[in-house]
C-alpha cells in the first residue's frame, strides 16, 4: 500500500502513525505541494496531500484513508465501535484536521514551508496572529479534555490521539514554547503520544531533514 506525501504534513503523518499502530506496511512515495505527478493526481484529484493506494483502488483525504485501514485490519481497533465513543473519536479527529489544522498551517507554511522549501517570504503576522490569539484556546480546551489515562477516548489509543498529537509535531519543529502553568497537561499528553515508535521515527526523521535543510 503507498501512502503519496511528505509525513512533515500533519495529515500524512497522522496516516503513517495509524498504520503503524495497526502493523499494516505503507510505502511512502514522496510527493512536493502542488505536483501533477499522474499516479498522484489519479489518487488525489484535488493535488493534496496525503494519498493513497492500494492496487487499483485510490483515495485521498487522511479521514478517509484511517477508515479504509481500519476496516481492513480490524485489530488494534483505532477507531471505537461504541456510540458515543465512535462519535467522540470522529469529533477529535475533525477537530485537529480543521480546527487545530488551520492554525497550524498559518504558522508551519509561513514560517518554515514558504521560506525554505518555496523560497519566497511567508506571512508572518499572520503565522503570529495564529500562535498567540487562535492557538491558546484550542489547548485550554484539550487541558480542560484530556482524562487522566492519558488517551482522549476509552482511556486507549484511538485515532483521537494519532489526530490530535500529529500537529504537534509540527509545532514542535516550530521550537514554539509551552506555558507549562496554563498547558502542562496538553504538554505531557502530547509528548507522551509523538514518543510512542509510530511517531518518534517520523518526527526524528523530519528533525534531522530540517537540520539539513537550514544548513548553509
Ligand atoms: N483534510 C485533508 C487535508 C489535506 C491537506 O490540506 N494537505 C495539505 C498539506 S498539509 C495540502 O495538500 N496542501 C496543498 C494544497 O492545498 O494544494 C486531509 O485530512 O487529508
Amino acid at each position: 500500500m503507498i501512502v503519496y506525501g511528505s509525513s512533515m504534513s500533519p495529515y500524512v503523518r497522522k496516516v503513517l502513525a495509524f498504520g503503524a499502530e495497526k502493523g499494516i506496511e505503507l510505502e511512502v512515495r514522496p510527493i512536493g505541494l502542488g505536483s501533477d505527478d499522474p499516479e498522484f493526481r489519479q489518487a488525489s484529484p484535488f493535488g493534496k496531500i496525503p494519498a493513497f493506494r492500494d492496487g487499483d483502488f485510490t483515495i485521498s483525504d487522511s479521514s478517509a484513508i484511517v477508515a479504509y485501514l481500519e476496516a481492513i485490519r480490524r485489530d488494534p481497533a483505532l477507531i471505537p465501535v461504541e456510540a458515543k465513543a465512535r462519535a467522540l473519536t470522529i469529533w477529535y479527529d475533525e477537530f485537529a484536521d480543521t480546527i487545530i489544522g488551520a492554525c497550524g498551517t498559518k504558522i508551519f507554511f509561513n514560517r518554515i514551508v514558504a521560506p525554505r522549501f518555496l523560497k519566497r517570504e511567508g506571512d508572518l503576522a499572520a503565522a503570529d496572529r495564529a500562535e498567540c490569539e487562535e492557538l491558546p484556546p484550542l489547548l485550554d480546551y484539550l487541558e480542560r479534555m484530556i482524562p487522566e489515562s492519558g488517551f482522549l477516548v476509552e482511556d486507549r489509543l484511538t485515532l483521537a490521539d494519532v489526530a490530535v498529537a500529529s500537529p504537534f509535531a509540527n509545532f514542535r519543529h516550530l521550537g514554539l514554547g509551552w506555558d507549562l502553568s496554563r498547558h502542562g497537561k496538553v504538554k505531557a499528553y502530547v509528548d507522551s503520544i509523538l514518543a510512542r515508535p509510530s511517531f518518534k521515527h517520523w518526527v526524528e526523521r523530519e528533525a534531522a531533514f530540517l537540520a539539513r535543510a537550514s544548513a548553509p
